[in-house]
């Protein structure tokens, strides 16, 4: 628990206001350097420093200025997502696919033109079209597209990403030479309202649902999911964690309060000129000429597509000259003057050489496609989902059938097609199967569900091997070197046939394992002994397992709905596994977030004599430790049960000091303030607590005691030692 723990920042000699701004000013331009010209002007060890100190200074001060980059780690109060009507609407863009329909954008431009028509030629990026208004220098509103009309307020969220601009700022000499300096901006306009996306960029994208997947938490289908589901976030400190990133691409209006200023009259000088004033434009965007010019920059904007570290879905075209795009308007939906020019989602034609049917932890049956190797969308795909019955009648698919296969991004790859002309009669029925393919149990559909199960349970070896390969992931109980190959050769050879059973075995036993290396050396037939040295690895990682928290315990179960973040509520609520075991159907469904379909599934699960028997001998035989608590840092964000609670602090405590209360309060989501209001939820009251106490007495707020509050930390598995 120690990180909870965190010592204070030192007192920083220097607590002027003068120096405090000097610090704010030189990390914003730090970051301008590095988000908006993409270079960067000293090493991040640097900035961390100075961000550091600056912490400190707002710790041991009342200095909290609006840009200071501190603000940018969200806060706990709810974003509202309050409509906000766009005072100019957020246009949405016609589409066009083909060269021809782009010979037709073309002539219509020059028709309005009557010469050669210039563009500026962007990447349409994958994210999430905002709005971003701007008071004299100031961010003060961030909006959704919504309907076009009316978007919603996420001003919170966007403040926290940290390539939006807190402030404008008018572009200084030393850098204005990075950008074409004709173009900057010679004031901060009195009001700027610049439109853009947000997106994941994709390295932030994989990073995240790797650790997600290591938590056992919920991964995104792909970066613009991310994105959206990271700027709808109630708690913008959620936010703040996020990846997420931001480009400028055009803007809705601007005034100025001196009338000499202006605007630059291209859509070119007018990215240049949000730019200068430290919003990030894209890095790849080109003013071309004519249809040469369109079809070139499209052509090698695709061919550049797999390497970018975002994705984009097609290109933005743009008649360049802004006298043009007036005379030209808008139809009620969209800009004449602009089309976005779309890439065809990334797909592959190869052959469907095999359908297998695959048993899961939970017995779900599912077809998937054996595929000739085929490179699509940045890797070589070569197996597929074809997910149930449905979809193989949907397909219609045959063996032997050539397959059109999908992939956008990071999404899983699909077989979108069949193409039925390239048959031969050669191809063959898949037949869904009407046993198991592992044990012959007979499968069963439950109302409503379009999969088919086993029911053979954990008398079918691949439930039993799915069972202890969940049992022993890392979001579970995190016993290492039990991978998938070392499992079902424990399995096959009735070594083991359940997770208690992992506990009795000894090294002696384990060493002699036969492990298949069929596929290890590409020789048909090889096996070799699992040894001495690998098998006295595994068993003190099982060893180590007994010491997991009960939350670990719960998941690691493989309850049917029941994922990490519902096992940490269900281990927050039940002290023992014994009274999870007990509960009722009603008490299950009282706790909060726990639905009517999990509480059946965790019911049915204990019900099950089998269970109930392993549950047994893990506790008795292998003497798990059930006890220990799970850090608190490591709870979900959404599932911390304080999440926009304030709770406030009075008195003297004596066991806990004030700052190990006020982190321990905040890792379980609670805001601790200084000040009893109404909306004070909670005040921990030591001895000789005064008017805070006085004043929550008279509001009716809860007051826990000091020994009530360590009682209360207890019910979330924090003990203090
Ligand atoms: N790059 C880029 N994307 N995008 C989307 N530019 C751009 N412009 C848009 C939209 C909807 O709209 C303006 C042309 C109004």
């Amino acid at each position: 628990m120690s990180d909870l723990f965190a010592s204070l920042a030192q007192q920083p000699d220097d607590l002027s206001y003068e120096h405090y701004r000097e610090l704010i000013d030189t990390l914003n331009r730090y970051a301008r350097a590095y988000y908006v010209l993409d270079n960067p002007i000293v090493p991040d060890v640097e900035y961390d420093r100075l961000y550091r100190e600056l912490e400190a200074i707002e710790l041991y001060s009342e200095f909290k200025d609006a840009d200071s980059p501190t603000r940018r780690v969200g806060d706990a109060i709810n974003t509202s997502f309050a409509p906000v009507a766009h005072k100019v609407p957020l246009m949405s863009l016609g589409d066009i696919f083909d060269d021809e329909e782009l010979v037709d954008f073309n002539k219509r431009m020059l028709e309005a033109t009557g010469s050669e028509v210039e563009y500026c030629a962007e990447p349409k990026l994958d994210g999430l079209a905002i709005s971003l208004i701007y008071e004299k220098g100031v961010l003060v509103k961030a909006a959704t597209r919504g309907d076009g009309t009316t978007g919603e307020d996420i001003t919170a969220n966007a403040k926290t990403i940290k390539a939006i601009p807190l402030t404008l700022h008018v572009m200084k000499d030393d850098m204005v030479h990075m950008i074409d300096a004709s173009f900057a901006a010679q004031s901060i306009p009195d009001y700027l309202d610049v439109r853009g996306e947000v997106f994941m960029p994709r390295d932030g994208f994989k990073k995240w649902n790797e650790e997600a997947k290591a938590k056992g938490q919920k991964v995104f289908a792909n970066p613009r999911n991310a994105a959206a589901g990271s700027l709808r976030q109630q708690d913008s400190r959620i936010t703040a964690l996020r990846p997420l990133t931001f480009n400028a691409y055009y803007i809705g209006q601007c005034d100025f309060e001196n009338d000499s200023d202006h605007l630059p009259d291209s859509q070119y000088g007018r990215l240049q000129f949000l730019k200068s004033l430290g919003l990030p434009v894209n890095e790849h965007i080109k003013v071309v000429k004519g249809i040469s010019g369109l079809r070139s920059f499209y052509e090698s904007l695709g061919a550049l597509r797999p390497s970018l570290n975002y994705d984009i879905d097609g290109t933005v075209l743009k008649v360049n000259d802004i006298a043009t795009q007036e005379e030209l308007g808008f139809t009620a939906k969209a800009p004449r003057w602009a089309i976005a020019y779309k890439f065809p989602p990334e797909e592959a034609m190869t052959k469907l050489l095999n359908v297998d049917f695959q048993v899961g932890r939970t017995g779900k049956i599912t077809p998937v496609a054996r595929l000739q190797p085929v490179y699509v969308g940045g890797t070589t795909i070569s197996n597929c989902t074809l997910h149930n019955e449905e979809e193989l009648k949907r397909l219609d698919i045959k063996v032997g059938d050539t397959v059109i296969v999908r992939r956008a991004g990071d999404v899983i790859p699909q077989i979108s097609g069949v193409v039925k002309e390239k048959r031969d009669g050669s191809e063959q029925e898949v037949v869904f199967p009407k046993v198991c393919p592992e044990c012959g149990s007979a499968l069963e559909r439950e109302d409503g569900e379009v999969a088919y199960r086993c029911t053979g349970g954990l008398v079918c070896p691949k439930q039993q091997c799915q069972a202890i390969e969940h049992y022993v992931e890392r979001a579970a109980m995190d016993i290492d070197g039990l991978g998938e190959r070392i499992v079902e050769a424990m399995v096959s050879s009735q070594m083991i046939h359940n997770i208690a059973d992992l506990y009795s075995l000894s090294e002696e036993t384990l060493s002699k394992l036969i492990i298949d290396t069929t596929n290890e050396k590409e020789e048909e037939g090889k096996v070799r002994l699992l040894g001495k040295v690998v098998a006295k690895k595994i068993i003190a990682n099982i060893d180590k397992s007994r010491q997991r928290p009960l939350n670990r315990f719960i998941y690691a179960l493989g309850i049917r709905d029941v994922g990490a973040t519902t096992a940490k509520i269900l281990a927050a609520n039940f002290k023992t596994i014994d009274e999870l075991m007990q509960a009722s159907f009603e008490k299950l469904t009282s706790i909060n977030n726990i639905g009517g379909v999990a509480a059946t599934h965790i019911i049915d699960f204990f019900k099950e004599e089998h269970n109930r028997t392993v549950i047994e001998r893990l506790l008795t035989e292998a003497k798990l430790d059930l006890q220990a608590c799970e850090q608190v840092s490591e709870m979900s964000e959404d599932t911390k049960p304080f999440l926009g609670k304030t709770f406030v602090l009075t008195g003297t405590l004596s066991t806990l000091k004030r700052d190990q209360a006020k982190e321990l309060l905040e890792g379980l989501g609670a805001k601790v303030s200084g000040s009893v209001s109404k909306k004070t939820y909670a005040v921990v009251a030591g001895t000789e607590a005064g008017s805070k106490l006085t004043k929550a007495q008279e509001l009716g707020i809860q007051v826990y005691s000091e020994a009530e509050f360590i009682e209360l930390l207890g019910q979330y598995n924090i003990t203090l030692s």
